[in-house]
């Protein structure tokens, strides 16, 4: 489901939810303001106020925030790369998508999946994004950390702001590359050997996980092996001795076969934590198009992209993803620079849930992801979580109901029934204006 384009055509970047509503019939020429920059708008803008609001912040880049903290650790495994951190947020869906080989019909290109500033420019996906950009200025091993963007659900481990890091290395396709690779794979296996580590691996090459036309079998698992290992080595400096990783009890990692459009093969990697599998990375061997995109037909190679916010929750045991966001300075005091250490929860502030329950228009739809947006709009970080309690089609009329349940907690102070009622009536009275939905 798209916002009607009237309404939606005129998102300022700072103004706060009401003004901007407010202001829309009244700026023209359609625009939008992202890091200081105009754009025009067209059918495709999605890209909302509260996530305009976190362009600047970078918290990867924030000293003593428990991800920077995290991007520092990752950085210092791979002291001989070249590390990166600040490239813009906008790109193209040509380089989020097309350069990456990913298919015209993929559902991460929809305007429920991801956020546009208009058909040419979007927010990241994925620091994949960069990776064609980043080999063709001649970069052959890197690290990638930025923030990414993409529409979802609201609970306590998702957010439509994420942080990554991509890391990628490329060698030479021939007897040089291939001998550099092979010391780097005795070295790395003679070091997790001493370590207690215990790795569920699967087949480097299978025949749902298959070597690219393009490539030598015997290269690809030499290159899937050094993926592997590199990634095993990094899991172990980040939770050897954290997470009770001793001979008696030591971190568990599992590989799995996974599917992306620019590695083949590709694979996943989760870890055991606290009871359960825990997926932290998706990575594989780069396709061989991907590298010819950035005129590096040459060579061969892995690339990985990891989620700092699932591994800083496990590492820090901060249970919610909004804290990373916090300012408060009861969160931001409890971390150094390069430590880590347990966070220490303040008090939990009463929840207070509010149902909407409403009759679409007839022949409509709502995405869940264009709903949880409208409430980040109005009640940005106080709003925990959204779920959809009843969904009924009426079976005359053939017009559909549903009714979200809203759980409004503020992470820094009580949020009276008062202020959760306004926030409510709020989040109706959007719902009215940019749906035309009929209030139950
Ligand atoms: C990717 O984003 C690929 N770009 C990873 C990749 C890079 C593959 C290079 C191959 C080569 P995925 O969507 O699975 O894949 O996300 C990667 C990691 O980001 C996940 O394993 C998870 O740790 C983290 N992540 C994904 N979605 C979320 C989310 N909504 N909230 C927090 N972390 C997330
Ligand atoms: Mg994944």
């Amino acid at each position: 489901m798209r916002l009607s384009g009237s309404l939606w055509r005129n998102i300022h970047a700072r103004g706060v939810p009401s003004r901007y509503l407010a202001n829309m019939a009244a700026q023209r020429p359609c625009h939008v303001t992202v890091l200081g920059e105009q754009y025009l708008t067209d059918h495709m803008t999605n890209i909302s106020p509260t996530i305009v609001s976190k362009l600047p912040l970078k918290l990867h880049t924030q000293p003593s925030h428990p991800l920077s903290t995290l991007r520092g650790l990752i950085e210092s495994h791979f002291p001989s790369y070249t590390h990166l951190s600040s490239l813009s947020p906008l790109v193209t869906p040509y380089q989020n998508f097309d350069l990456l080989s990913f298919p015209k019909d993929h559902p991460g290109r929809s305007v429920t999946d991801s956020y546009y500033v208009n058909k040419d420019l979007m927010l990241r996906t994925h620091t994949s994004a960069h990776e064609v950009e980043v080999f063709g200025r001649g970069e052959t091993k890197w690290l990638l950390t930025a923030d990414v963007y993409r529409r979802d659900e609201i609970d306590g481990s998702h957010y439509p702001v994420f942080h990554q890091t991509e890391g990628a290395r490329i060698v030479s396709a021939n007897s040089t590359g291939m001998k550099e690779i092979e010391e780097d794979n005795e070295r790395l296996a003679a070091h997790l050997e001493q370590s207690s580590i215990e790795i569920e691996d699967v087949p480097h090459l299978s025949s749902t996980n298959p070597c690219q036309p393009a490539h030598d079998p015997k290269h690809t698992e030499l290159i899937a092996k050094n993926l592997k290992l590199s990634l095993n080595s990094l899991m172990l400096h980040l939770f050897a001795g954290r997470v009770g990783a001793t001979a008696q009890n030591p971190l568990k990692v599992r590989w799995i076969e996974a599917t992306f459009p620019w590695t083949t093969p590709s694979f996943e990697v989760e870890v055991f934590f606290r009871g359960k599998w825990l997926e932290i990375l998706g990575c594989g061997v780069i396709y061989q198009p991907t590298l010819d995109n950035a005129n590096v037909s040459n060579k061969l190679g892995w690339a990985f992209g990891l989620g700092l916010e699932r591994i800083a929750m496990v590492l820090y045991s901060i249970p919610d993803i909004r804290l990373f966001w916090s300012q408060d300075p009861r969160f931001l005091s409890q971390f150094k620079q390069g430590e880590i250490t347990t966070f220490k929860p303040y008090s939990k502030y009463p929840a207070c849930f509010k149902d909407v329950s409403f009759w679409l228009p007839e022949g409509q739809t709502l995405h869940e992801n264009d709903f949880c947006d409208l409430v980040r709009d109005v009640a940005g970080d106080v709003v925990e979580d959204v779920k959809l309690i009843d969904d009924f089609t009426h079976p005359k009329t053939n017009r559909k109901s549903l009714c979200y349940r809203i759980n409004y907690r503020s992470m820094d102070r009580s949020l009276s029934n008062d202020e959760a009622n306004s926030l409510n009536a709020q989040v109706v009275s959007y719902l009215r204006d940019r749906f035309r939905v009929e209030i139950r």
